[in-house]
Formats: C-alpha cells, sequence, structure tokens
C-alpha cells in the first residue's frame, strides 16, 4: 500500500482526495499556487508545498517541478484529480518512467482514447455502439458532402483532437458544407495543434448519459451505473444526477454491458466514464471516454455506497475491486449541483473576492464537497466552482425538495454565487417530471428570476457582508502579512469562526 500520495491538484478535489488519504492512514501532499495560498487543500494536506505563481504554467501545470518534487519528497503515487494533468499522456507516461505509481489508467489508455476518431474505430469493433459518421478524418470535401448526403443532413463535423464541445459545427445542407469544414479545421489546429475532422449525424434534442466504470489491475471490470448531465450551459454542467430519469431497466443492462464492453476495448484499469447520447428512442451512442475521475462522482457514490477515490488509489496499489458486480445495487437518488462564484443576473459573469462569510448546509442526506472556507480568496486564475453541494433522498422529488432547502442555505458573502438559479432550475415543472434534453438550458425562461431576485436575501447577504468584513478586520491585517507562500503555517494557525 502507498505511505504518501503527491495531489497534483487544488479545490475541491484536492480536499475529496486528502479525505481518502487519511482514511486509509496515508500521508496526502498538497502542491499550491501563489493564488492558493488561502485555500483549503493547502491547509488540511499533512505536507502543503508551494509550486509557483498563479500561472498554471508555472504551478498545476509545471510537469517537471511536479515529479521532481513528489521524488525529492518519497512520494510513492500521485493522483491528478480532474482537469490539469488528468488525461495528459505525456504526464501519465513520465510519471510512469520515475517509478511514481499514477493513480488513473495508463498511458496507453489515455492515448487511445485522445483520438476520437481512433476512439471510435476501436467502439465499433468491440461492439460498442458509434454515432452515425465517419471513422477516419475528412481528406476529400466532396467524398464528404456525398457521405453526409447518405447518412442525411443535419451533420456535425468535430475534431478528431476535440471535446468538451471545442471545434464542433453543425452542418444543415450540401452548400454551407465547404466554409463551415474550413472554419472548423481552422478552430481546430488552434485550439488542439491538430485540424483533423470528421463527421456525424447529428443528433437532435439528446440526453447526455454516462457510465461509471472502475477496472482493477487483474482484469476485473464493473460498471457503477449511470449519470444524468443533461443539464448543462456552454458545455459547463451544473446539475447531475444518479440513476438517469430517462433510464429503464432494460435500458441500463444494455448501456453499462456498453461501457464495460468500452473499457474492455482498451485495456482499462482504474475509475472511468464512459459518456453517451441518448436519443428519443432511447438509443444509445458512444460519445467519449472520460479517463479521470469526474466532478460529478459524488452522485454516484451516494446511491452505490462507493468510495470511488479510495477504490482509485486501491487499485492503483495493486489491489483488486472489493466488490462484485451483483453486491452493488441503485439506493435511492442524488442530485449534485455545482456552485459557481458567477451572477446568473449579469450574463454570468464570474465574481471573484473575499470569502467574508462563507457557512455551508448540512443535515440528513447533505454533502458539500469544497476546496475553500471564510477567508478564502476566490481569484481570476481558475475555474470558478467553489462548491459541489450534493443530496441524497428515497426518489427524485424527495432529492429536489431537499436541495433547495439547502441551496438556501448556503450563506456566502464577498462574492455572488447560483444558488438561486440552480433552485430555479430545480423547481420547473419539466425539470421534475424528467423532460429534458441537453437544451433545456438554452431554452429555459428565467426572466422570472431576475423580477423575483429584486426582493431577495441579497440585500440581507450585503449586510452580513458588512458585519463579518468588520469582525475580520483584524485577521485580514495578519493575513496581508502573511500573503506570502513561504508563511502559509501562519495562515494555517489563523482561526476565522
Ligand atoms: C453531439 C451532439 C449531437 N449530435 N454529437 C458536445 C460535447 C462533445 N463531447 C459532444 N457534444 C455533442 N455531440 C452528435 N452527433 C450534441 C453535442 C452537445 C452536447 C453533448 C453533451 C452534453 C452537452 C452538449 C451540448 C451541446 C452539444
Amino acid at each position: 500500500m502507498f505511505k504518501k500520495i503527491l495531489i497534483a491538484n487544488r479545490g475541491e478535489i484536492a480536499v475529496r482526495i486528502i479525505k481518502a488519504c487519511k482514511e486509509l492512514g496515508i500521508t496526502s501532499v498538497a502542491i499550491y499556487s501563489d493564488a492558493d495560498i488561502t485555500s483549503l487543500h493547502a491547509r488540511m494536506a499533512d505536507e502543503a508545498y508551494h509550486i509557483g505563481s498563479p500561472l498554471v504554467s508555472e504551478s498545476y501545470l509545471n510537469q517537471s517541478k511536479i515529479i521532481d518534487l513528489a521524488l525529492s519528497i518519497g512520494a510513492d503515487a500521485i493522483h491528478p484529480g480532474y482537469g490539469f494533468f488528468s488525461e495528459n499522456a505525456s504526464f501519465i507516461e513520465a510519471v510512469e518512467k520515475s517509478g511514481i505509481a499514477f493513480i488513473g489508467p495508463s498511458s496507453n489508455s489515455v492515448r487511445m482514447m485522445g483520438s476520437k476518431t481512433a476512439a471510435r474505430t476501436l467502439m465499433s469493433k468491440n461492439g460498442v455502439p458509434i454515432v452515425p459518421g465517419s471513422l477516419e478524418a475528412i481528406t476529400n470535401v466532396d467524398d464528404a458532402i456525398a457521405f453526409s448526403e447518405k447518412i442525411g443532413f443535419p451533420v456535425l463535423l468535430k475534431a478528431s483532437a476535440g471535446g468538451g464541445g471545442k471545434g464542433m459545427r453543425k452542418v444543415s445542407s450540401k452548400e454551407e458544407f465547404k466554409s463551415a469544414f474550413e472554419s472548423t479545421k481552422r478552430e481546430a489546429l488552434k485550439s488542439f495543434a491538430n485540424d483533423e475532422v470528421y463527421i456525424e449525424k447529428f443528433i437532435e434534442k439528446p440526453k447526455h448519459i454516462e457510465v461509471q466504470i472502475i477496472a482493477d489491475k487483474h482484469g476485473n471490470y464493473r460498471h457503477i451505473f449511470e449519470r444524468e448531465c443533461s443539464i448543462q450551459r456552454r458545455h459547463q454542467k451544473i446539475i447531475e444526477e444518479a440513476p438517469s430519469p430517462f433510464v429503464d431497466k432494460s435500458t441500463r443492462a444494455r448501456i453499462t454491458s456498453a461501457a464495460i464492453k468500452a473499457a474492455k476495448a482498451c485495456n482499462y484499469f482504474n475509475a472511468g466514464t464512459i459518456e453517451f447520447l441518448m436519443d428519443q428512442n432511447k438509443q444509445f451512442y458512444f460519445l467519449e471516454m472520460n479517463t479521470r475521475i469526474q466532478v460529478e462522482h459524488p452522485v454516484t457514490e451516494l446511491i452505490s455506497g462507493i468510495d470511488l477515490v479510495r477504490e482509485q488509489i486501491l487499485i492503483a496499489s495493486g489491489s483488486k475491486i472489493s466488490f462484485d458486480q451483483d453486491d452493488i445495487e441503485i439506493n435511492g437518488y442524488a442530485i449534485e449541483c455545482r456552485i459557481y462564484a458567477e451572477d446568473p443576473e449579469n450574463n454570468f459573469l464570474p465574481s471573484t473576492g473575499k470569502l467574508l462569510q462563507y457557512k455551508e448546509p448540512n443535515g440528513i442526506g447533505v454533502r458539500v464537497d469544497s476546496g475553500f472556507a471564510a477567508g478564502s480568496e476566490i481569484s481570476i486564475y481558475y475555474d470558478p466552482m467553489i462548491a459541489k453541494l450534493i443530496c441524497w433522498d428515497n426518489n427524485k422529488s424527495n432529492a429536489i425538495n431537499r436541495m433547495r432547502r439547502a441551496l438556501s442555505e448556503f450563506q456566502i458573502a464577498g462574492v455572488t454565487i447560483n444558488n438561486r438559479f440552480l433552485s430555479f432550475i430545480l423547481n420547473e415543472g419539466n425539470f421534475k417530471a424528467g423532460n429534458y434534453d441537453i437544451n433545456f438550458i438554452d431554452n429555459m425562461n428565467y426572466n422570472s428570476l431576475k423580477s423575483e431576485s429584486q426582493n431577495n436575501n441579497k440585500d440581507e447577504n450585503e449586510i452580513a457582508a458588512v458585519v463579518i468584513a468588520a469582525l475580520i478586520k483584524s485577521n485580514t491585517k495578519a493575513e496581508a502579512k502573511v500573503g506570502k507562500a513561504n508563511n502559509l503555517n501562519k495562515w494555517r494557525d489563523q482561526n476565522y469562526e
């Protein structure tokens, strides 16, 4: 078993991994940039090392600095969390060569899934349904137009190296094709340094459903059911659920078995997710595989009772999966809301500043995964997600009621958060009835949210902010003095309660 794990990440996922390490009796090591001196992960880890400036290239994405540090402090494993280096095959390869264990899949599996066309070919060979379209990059526009007419417009042009919504263009007729093809290619080259583009049939009004899998290094594969991730805005998921309201028993049997086939096809081990689009006839199609732990993993944990991060660590150290497929079942319903420091009433403008007040909801069936505490600074440098609120109850309706209660209990001053926007979505009849697809937020009318907010608790928050600001003024002065990286321990000793 590992003795010391370096966490090459920040924020709530770093804290989540620290918690798993503590439970396993493993020494946790945090790295932090200048912008994260006030963050929870640096405070909570057994050891914390300053890694560089706020720029990710000089801190969380500085490959040699991170690997050298891990070697010098005697870490026997690195957990990448999500984002940053988690799906970077060259980083994983460098870790593999260093003799340090990587808590995730092999660099080979990650590389195989990195090319969308290669992944589609591999999937179709292994009996996983893929979206109808081309298996190879388009080299000849006339052939591509003929092919599109055969599968039928509209089609979607996608970058082979893309993912997460970048480098896609819908084409509705052959007249549009050539110019759309050229601009998608240009965009792909700019974003991914790779201009390969291929074609898929455009799926109308799909749901986004993904299956959690885990596999060990002994050839054992398990699925841990599906998650519903259709509630998104600009490719940013904001509400996730498990199980999916659209997946009945027989569809679940089919989609989870396809996910296991996908994992086997790339010799996968550790935790992974297979993303699917599901059309209005409950046909599903492989979209991509995420070769990492995901933001929304807690909803799966709450309905299954499996600690996914613990399993990741155990699997990386060579253990077998601790349960059989038949040992697990879906228990109740879980919803996750991503709490962003942003203003939904001002075009979702990111909101930065110090958390003058920060109080989380709690109670039965309520979990909060966060990387910040009162006094923490939310900077412009990283993702504006400050917490995840995850609620469990015996069914969807009760889970929604619990979530809306918990959302209203978040007390944050200093930055604007999206909790009322989230609550508004959860209260929509079509959300409650399970009548939605990936376009739900785009099609939603939230003018009533704006008018409703004229007389809500915004004023209360502002008054609270002033009071709290006065209370912690002396601490703030102290912090200005300790606001240097080498003084983290002073910060750790501050008590803001
Ligand atoms: C699609 C699609 C419709 N048809 N592919 C967006 C992210 C990328 N991973 C794949 N995406 C899509 N691919 C076909 N053939 C619609 C989307 C899509 C989407 C998918 C999942 C979640 C949110 C989305 C938002 C817009 C478009």
